[in-house]
């Protein structure tokens, strides 16, 4: 077969990956959710498996010519079961959201209850939101962050399963700053005879480098994806206990999937390598304090940082106290404008729309894969700050832009 590069064959999406290439290099990347993995996990997941089938699981599939792809998704277990210690581990799951239904299908029938926090306290759509499949299918009920504190209400949460009797307790949260405590929240499922699933999609990486307790071992299942703290191949993976292997195996495959992305599962074996070393620790490490050293420059400045602090990778901002009269989109918008992309989010009791919600979600993990310390993530604070309280001042706009444009020349990505 002729060997076609897109650049001669298809110049219209080579134009728009390079596009991307140039907007990751010269832009800083604060989604919370996102990371820049090793050109060895890009050239894995780029890889010719995405031309294969292998239906089923290593040793065991519906089609021939599966050695490579068994090879490959035996050492990304292996692996996986090195970082985070699991008995039984899948790494077949699309995405995160993906891995849990694989869960909710493998114990709960129509109709059974979930209990899970409330999106706007930093819960995730497929926890039980009404416009997810999980909310059509499920019953929900949700606990909240104490809006006092910003932590989660553990009592609250204790006496909602109590009353609600749930089939599954969720916990592990998309815009929760805080150190999660699993073990409490499992003796609330055990007190209410619930299954406990721990979904760590944003803290894979920092469990797996121990910056942050680990559920696995305390929850009966612990989902995640694999390219946000951990960054590897995009996608999920699950993990439980050898007596719930194989309806787990059975509910990712056939039950919510096909034929798994095996160019994924070689990115996630991949940066799963990558994460088993020093470096990954230190890393992860450097994340959490560059996040603790951006909460305390908001908050120096008199931002209202949700829990006044963070123990991970991420810091919540509700604008409200300080700037009652601008959005998180304002910010986002303004931001973006100068090369700082994050996104606008809700916060606990949040008065305005999710399209336009009161507060800002800054991540840390994308700046410290590109080597940002604490000092230089305390300089960036620097910037969002001038920005939040002149998101509408093109001269303040223009200046952020050109230090933004220093630091990303600074601190480079891909070579
Ligand atoms: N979209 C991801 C996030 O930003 O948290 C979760 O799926």
């Amino acid at each position: 077969m002729e060997r076609n590069h897109i650049r001669e064959t298809d110049p219209a999406v080579a134009d728009a990956l390079a596009g991307e290439r140039a907007r990751q290099e010269n832009t800083l990347a604060m989604i919370a959710s996102e990371n820049h993995v090793s050109e060895a996990v890009l050239e894995a997941q780029g890889s010719a498996l995405t031309n294969k089938y292998a239906e089923g699981y290593p040793g065991s599939r519906y089609y021939a010519g599966c050695e490579y792809a068994d090879d490959i998704e035996e050492l990304a277990i292996e692996r996986a079961k090195k970082l985070w210690g699991a008995e039984h581990i899948n790494v077949q799951p699309h995405s995160g959201t993906q891995a849990n239904m694989a869960v909710y299908l493998s114990i709960l029938e129509p109709g059974d209850k979930i209990l899970s926090l409330d999106l706007t306290h930093g819960g995730h759509l497929s926890h039980g939101h009404p416009a997810n499949f999980t909310g059509q299918t499920y019953t929900v009920e949700q606990y909240e962050v104490n809006q006092e504190t910003g932590y989660i209400d553990y009592d609250g949460l204790r006496d909602k399963a109590e009353t609600f009797d749930p089939d599954i307790i969720v916990s592990g949260y998309s815009a929760y700053p805080r150190e999660v405590d699993f073990e409490r929240i499992q003796l609330a499922a055990d007190a209410a005879n619930a299954y406990h699933l721990a979904d760590i999609a944003h803290i894979t990486g920092l469990v797996a480098a121990g910056v942050h307790q680990s559920p696995v071992g305390v929850a009966d299942f612990v989902t995640g994806s694999t390219h946000k703290t951990i960054r590897s191949g995009r996608g999920g993976i699950i993990m439980t206990q050898s007596e719930h292997a194989s309806d787990i195996d059975n509910s990712v495959f056939p039950g919510a999937q096909g034929g798994p992305l095996m160019h994924n599962i070689a990115g996630k074996a991949v940066g799963f390598k990558e994460a088993l070393s020093d470096d990954f620790e230190q890393y992860a490490a450097q994340t959490v304090a560059n996040a603790e050293a951006l909460a305390d420059t908001l908050s120096d400045a008199g931002l209202a940082v949700v829990s006044g602090g963070t123990d991970n990778h991420l810091v919540l901002v509700d604008l409200r106290p300080s700037h009652p009269d601008t959005t998180g989109k304002d910010v986002e918008a303004a931001l973006e404008s100068t090369g700082i992309i994050m996104n606008a989010n809700t916060v606990p009791g949040e008065t305005r729309s999710p399209f336009e919600p009161s507060g800002i979600r800054l991540g840390t993990a994308a700046l410290t894969t590109r080597g940002f310390n604490e000092a230089a993530t305390r300089e960036v604070g620097e910037l969002i700050i001038d920005i939040v309280k002149n998101y509408d001042d093109q001269a303040i706009i223009s200046d952020v832009s050109e230090r933004v444009d220093e630091l990303t020349n600074e601190y480079t990505l891909y070579q």
